[in-house]
């Protein structure tokens, strides 16, 4: 004990505070060096199958379809922030931003990590983020381009949001900010064809450095994010650099083929475990910690994909969490975790037993 105290006691003038992003980076590595995989859930405290909170105030946050399965909360916690640029009161899926801040605020309460998703609205035509009608939309963003005071505005936004990120002490919460995702592919306004690289970079770097830089944000750690079907050089090819990436993510699904469930489980873990090899050499050569930022099977038709494809794939890697997507509440066949009477619930539970795999 009296050792312990010691070596907290810091010496003064030799230590300095370690900033949010530093803590936060550390506790990840620390999870990694101990060999254990954290599980993730998208929106997981703001709604589920047959649910959703809209009151931030009269609510405690407690309901999980996770830990109504398996009896915990899962160890980290996606949330999404899509249309925070139009000024309105809820994001693209109907969730109050007050209710995504209180989720934040309670889940790292609990001990729990907090990643933010964004899914901004196309700023040139005004469409959704899945509008690729044009190729200019990033080049407007960028100095010069016809839209930017607009993005200007929308980086405020999201830094005044982000501000509301706090403990009830006021301290900044640390989290994982991933923006710009899945840009390998070109289903995004941001995508592969959608600009050139030198653009994507600008864009990627112009962000951390508003946030971090001009609004002093010292609480984030930044995860860049490419979707799987890219080889080693397609998931660098766009690399926005090693100064301003923290984790390097990868996001990858299953998809239902004729042939059924099981071989769309079969396929999945085949090229997970391809992609995930290459990304932990990445991640060793430019000294970055690596993450499953997204994954999945919507419906959870294989009721063993949590064992059988899922956990296999992922155990030899050191990432530091897994995060499969969102349950749906306006979209019952859009879910990606279980819920008391899925089909997959007994698997993920005995997924959740294995000892690698940490929940909260
Ligand atoms: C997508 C889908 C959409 C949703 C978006 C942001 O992958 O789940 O329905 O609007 O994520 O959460």
């Amino acid at each position: 004990m009296l050792l312990a105290l010691v070596a907290l006691v810091p010496i003064t003038g030799c230590t300095e505070k370690p900033s949010g992003a530093e803590l936060l980076m550390e506790r990840l590595e620390a999870s990694v060096a101990r060999g254990v995989i954290m599980y993730g859930h998208q929106d997981d405290l703001v709604y589920g199958h047959t649910w959703q909170v809209l009151d931030a105030a009269g609510d405690d946050f407690s309901r999980s379809d996770v830990k109504d399965v398996c009896g915990s909360y899962p160890a980290v916690l996606g949330l999404e922030l899509g249309e925070l640029e139009l000024g309105g009161e809820k994001n693209l899926d109907g969730v109050p931003f007050d209710v995504i801040t209180r989720a934040a605020q309670e889940h790292y309460a609990r001990g729990g990590i907090v990643t933010f998703s964004w899914h901004p609205r196309n700023p040139l035509t005004g469409g959704t983020a899945w509008d690729v009608s044009s190729d200019k939309a990033v080049e407007s963003i960028l100095d010069g381009g016809g839209k930017r005071e607009l993005f200007l505005q929308w980086m405020q936004m999201l830094g005044d949001f982000f501000d509301t990120i706090r403990t009830t002490d006021g301290e900044r919460i640390p989290f994982i900010f991933r923006p710009w995702h899945e840009h390998t592919g070109s289903w995004f306004w941001w995508g592969r064809d959608l600009c050139t690289t030198e653009q994507f970079v600008e864009l990627f770097r112009e962000t951390r450095e508003y946030l971090s830089v001009t609004r002093g944000m010292d609480n984030i750690l930044w995860c860049y994010s490419p979707n799987v079907g890219v080889d080693a050089e397609g998931y660098m090819e766009r690399w926005p650099g090693d100064d301003v990436v923290d984790i390097m993510g990868f996001d990858c699904y299953a998809f239902i083929g004729p042939d059924g469930p099981k071989a769309a489980s079969e396929q999945f873990g085949a090229y997970l475990k391809e992609s995930l090899g290459f990304v932990e050499r990445l991640g060793k050569e430019h000294g970055k910690l690596i993450t499953l930022s997204e994954t999945g099977f919507q419906s959870i038709p294989d009721p063993d994909w949590w064992t059988d494809a899922l956990y296999p794939a992922i155990k030899d890697y050191p990432i530091a969490y897994a995060l499969t997507w969102r349950n749906a509440p306006d979209d019952p066949p859009h879910f990606y975790a279980p819920w008391p009477g899925s089909g997959d619930a007994e698997n993920f539970k005995a997924f959740t037993e294995f000892e690698q795999i940490e929940m909260l």
